[in-house]
């Protein structure tokens, strides 16, 4: 039985632990989970197994990637008391190779996949916890629509759904750059605790935006909500930056000029990125259309709201 999980998308980013080992965040994130990108994973335990047999996209041999997988693995039969090594089939379903693979989507398939392969119910807010642990923004794919991680302690650090249902709400990506990214969001997300002047504002800015999206989120006022979005976004890539490393592109830079320009033209099209130089427009159904026109000579992917991970 595969187990899917779809990509989420921050709209209140996530950025900084202060636990490393428990991905325990330093504030609260906000996001969007998306129904066109997702990862598949299956988990058959197998007594005469020796170690994990692991295949990402076919490929068994990627030592990084197995590496991290294990890692949750050994975490999960830990606190379950399984014994068993198991065989671990994992396809991301992303239209082109790198660049948009999502450790989110993932960890929380594996979580999902892993707990129910050894006969376990876990509750949703259990399946976040243990995703947290694979991969912060994982606990926040657990769930569809929009999803709030809080910050707290081992036991209250997960995300919950909110009560928002807003089928009109679109996220566009645009896909400037598919090579993958120099610097693991890990690593950046830790030069910027210990490294930046900025870091504190950052932490007391993302509560203010946080409060305000939540606002514009139940308004579905999409330029608030974009605004926000958008300008929480700068302020994480500012925080980034200070610390010598850059995720923003030319690319980037020139089309986030151009979705400015569509706003002056007076289509309702905002942005958010992450970390790599992809951007994803933040807008609404009749806005579609209009922003995909401008946007010929780029390869895009317009997503709606993705479901609950879920038994495929
Ligand atoms: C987010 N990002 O909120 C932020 C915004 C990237 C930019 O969560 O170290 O793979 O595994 O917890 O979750 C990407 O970082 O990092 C991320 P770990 P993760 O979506």
């Amino acid at each position: 039985m595969f187990i899917r999980a779809y990509v989420n998308f921050a709209l209140i980013k996530y950025w900084g632990k202060k636990d490393e080992e428990l991905k325990l965040p330093n504030q609260a994130s906000l996001s969007f989970t998306v129904d066109k990108l997702y990862t598949e994973t299956k988990v058959t335990y197998d007594k005469t197994l020796k170690k994990d047999i692991i295949t990402i996209n076919g490929i068994s041999d990627n030592e990084t990637l197995n590496k991290r997988v294990i890692k949750h693995m050994d975490f999960i039969r830990k606190k379950y008391s399984i014994k068993d090594y198991a065989i671990i089939e994992s396809v991301n379903y992303v239209p082109t190779a790198a660049g948009l693979a999502s450790s989110a989507s993932a960890f929380a398939a594996l979580s999902i996949a892993a707990t129910k392969a050894a006969n376990l119910k876990l509750t949703k807010k259990e399946l976040s916890k243990l995703a947290r642990v694979g991969s912060g923004s994982a606990s926040r794919s657990i769930y569809g629509d929009f999803a709030m991680w809080q910050v707290g302690n081992d036991e209250t650090s997960v995300a919950k759904k909110l009560d928002v249902k807003w089928n009109e709400f679109a996220i566009i990506v645009c896909m400037l750059d598919k090579n993958e990214k120099k610097h693991s969001s890990s690593l950046a997300m830790k030069e910027s605790v210990e490294k930046s002047p900025l870091y504190d504002l950052w932490v007391k800015r993302s509560k203010i935006d946080l409060e305000n999206m939540l606002k514009a989120l139940t308004l579905k006022n999409i330029d608030k909500v974009g605004m926000i979005a958008e300008n929480n976004a700068i302020a994480m890539h500012e925080l980034i930056e200070s610390t010598g490393i850059k995720y923003r592109t030319d690319e980037s830079d020139a089309l986030a000029l151009k979705i400015k320009d569509m706003r002056k033209k007076g289509i309702k099209a905002y942005y958010t990125m992450d970390a790599g130089p992809n951007i994803k427009i933040i807008t609404i159904k009749d806005e579609v259309d209009k922003i995909l026109d401008e946007l010929k000579d780029i390869e895009t992917l317009v997503c709606h709201a993705g479901l609950d991970a879920h038994e495929v």
